[in-house]
């Protein structure tokens, strides 16, 4: 309660200049401060994975930590084979490898991350593994899977029949372009809020679809495929990993709340970094959400196309997300 009236108190302040609108002008030049009404435990997560995060939210319920209800929930999509960016069914690379990459971070700061992981499908799982049974924050690789094996994963084949077939046509013409939200879209990115209001996060992707053997995106880069401060809230990410990579989009996003702004105009300001850096309409999509302390939601993308979810007094509700170019 003393945190809300501070920050609603601090919002105002913003509001009076302390902190210059002028230093981060973006296109909807807003301070709105979207009082919420929310209560823990909250989930919100990207794109329309309304399963993945009616199932997190549930956990949530049920006394779950909010580290558990974001593993929880991003292992639904790691398990469906009709998702092609996460998990098992996700598009494979140029040489028809299945690699996946993820990372959690937790109500302490603490995070675990694996990237380019062949043959397990629960990595954000693995990546919390990485945190509590290692000395260690990222394992990549052979490593990362040799490290499954000894915890008791089990090894598979990712590359489902149809993701195979799709992989061949695309080696037809063997180009890689990525299209805005039809093709690379649907990594989920998950944050929550447990019944204690602690907050945590997960992100699990397959990548971009096609790519280079070895590349890694944002999503297991701490700070830019996701970032939690426990004092201040969360923010992920989702779209074209290299730019979000570039700008550390979620990294940012939480800075610029603990200087007050909003969710929504925190994530406004995160992907204007991007716009800034281009010229004329980027061919590509970023978006990120974005939760604070007072259950305040924020989502903005690139392009038109993004939606999230968000769990909230026990309902789920997918959002239309505004965006820089309609
Ligand atoms: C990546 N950010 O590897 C991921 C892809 C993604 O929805 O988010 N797709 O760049």
């Amino acid at each position: 309660m003393k945190r809300r009236k501070f920050l609603k108190n601090t919002s105002k302040l913003s509001l009076v200049g302390l902190i210059s609108p002028d230093l981060f002008e973006t296109k909807n030049n807003s301070f709105l401060i979207n009082n919420s009404n929310l209560k823990a435990p909250i989930s919100v997560c990207t794109w329309n994975f309304s399963n993945a995060n009616t199932i997190a939210g549930s956990e949530l319920e049920n006394g779950a930590s909010a580290l558990d209800g974001a593993i929880k929930g991003a292992s639904v999509e790691e398990s469906n084979s009709s998702n092609t960016t996460v998990g098992y069914g996700g598009a494979p690379d140029s040489e028809g490898n299945v690699s996946l990459d993820a990372c959690v971070m937790n109500h302490l700061g603490d995070c675990g991350s694996v990237a380019a992981v062949k043959n397990v499908r629960s990595v954000a799982a693995l990546a919390k593994d990485v945190m509590e049974k290692t000395p260690h924050v990222m394992l990549v690789g052979e490593g990362a899977e040799e490290f499954a094996i000894s915890q008791g994963y089990k090894a598979e084949n990712l590359l489902t029949p149809s993701s195979k077939k799709q992989w061949k046509k695309w080696l037809d013409k063997s180009n890689y372009k990525p299209i805005i939200n039809i093709e690379n879209h649907d990594t989920i990115g998950i944050l929550c809020m447990d019944n204690k209001g602690d907050f945590s996060g997960a992100c699990s992707t397959s990548g971009l679809a096609y790519k280079m053997k070895g590349r890694v995106g944002d999503s297991p880069i701490i700070g830019s495929g996701l970032f939690i401060d426990n004092t201040i809230g969360g923010a992920v990410a989702t779209g074209m990993g290299e730019e979000v990579v570039r700008t550390v989009g979620s990294f940012l996003i939480v800075e610029l709340m603990r200087q007050n702004y909003t969710p929504q105009k925190a994530c406004e300001i995160a992907i204007q970094r991007i716009i800034n850096k281009e010229k004329g309409k980027p061919d590509f999509q970023v978006a990120y959400i974005a939760i604070n302390k007072i259950g305040e939601i924020g989502s903005y993308s690139i392009n038109k196309g993004f939606s999230y979810c968000l769990y909230a007094n026990k309902k789920n509700k997918n959002y239309k997300s505004d965006s820089y170019f309609n």
